[in-house]
């Protein structure tokens, strides 16, 4: 379904909705972190508007090769944590959602650790998704992405498959494994709704050969849903 005259489909139109909303929050001065994934990719073009519309000097460290390249693209620039010390506000994608906790699963994309590592750099950290993300418990829909260096990837897997569901090596279109930005493989989990989150990812994080997992459990300040029709919802966590 094409929408107006922007040839957004309608699912397009609910992620643009939600980044212009993200990306409203900017403020000139500021030290933003960009995430990555096709909802990331309108916040960067919004982005790049407001800095040419409104001279905006806001410096962006990117999740991703990709985001940097579109931010490059954009005329959005880049800094890096050697040049800042944290950021004022990240911005950035997930794959679930969990409604009442706004706690995430992220990393289908499979940028999941330089995600983390910018989210928690973050003084403030803001979630743009549409509808499709919201989920009454995580592990609904997704599995558990998780980042393992390449040295004994398969005897990490076994330990990660004790604790995590069944862990499936991701692999690109080719046939051959997916390569993280960080020269890592992915191991996609699924073992159903997850009872307990905060033990999974302590577990994982425990295993010699995880660089990192997409529980993201903490943090999120609050996610803007865009609709299809392009109103916003904003989340916040229960109590
Ligand atoms: C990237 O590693 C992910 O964590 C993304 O944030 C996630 O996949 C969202 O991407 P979309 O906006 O394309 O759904």
């Amino acid at each position: 379904v094409t929408l107006g005259t922007s040839g957004d489909t309608e699912a397009d139109a609910a992620k643009r909705a939600s980044a212009e909303a993200a990306i409203a929050l900017v403020e000139s001065g500021m030290r933003l972190g960009l995430g990555s994934g096709t909802t990331m990719k309108f916040a960067v073009e919004a982005l790049g508007r407001r800095i040419r519309a409104e001279s905006l000097d806001v410096r962006c460290i990117a999740t991703s090769v990709r985001t940097e390249n579109w931010a490059s693209a954009e005329g959005v620039q880049l800094t890096d944590f050697e040049s800042v010390d944290g950021l004022d506000l990240a911005i950035d994608g997930a794959d679930e959602v969990e409604a009442g906790t706004l706690r995430l699963i992220k990393g289908l994309g499979g940028a999941l650790l330089r995600e983390k590592v910018v989210a928690e750099a973050a003084a403030r950290f803001v979630v743009i998704v549409d509808p499709s993300k919201i989920v009454q418990r995580l592990g609904e829909r997704a599995p558990v992405p998780v980042e393992v260096v390449r040295f004994g990837h398969e005897m990490t897997a076994r330990r990660i498959g004790a604790i995590a569901g069944k862990p499936v090596l991701r692999a690109s279109a080719d046939a051959t494994p997916f390569i993280t930005d960080n020269g890592n493989v992915i191991y996609d989990c699924r073992a159903g709704v997850i009872s307990d989150p905060a033990t999974l990812g302590v577990g994982l994080n425990a295993i010699a050969g995880v660089v990192g997992h997409g529980l993201f459990l903490s943090g999120v300040e609050r996610v803007l849903v865009g609709e299809r029709g392009g109103a916003v919802r904003e989340m916040k966590r229960d109590g």
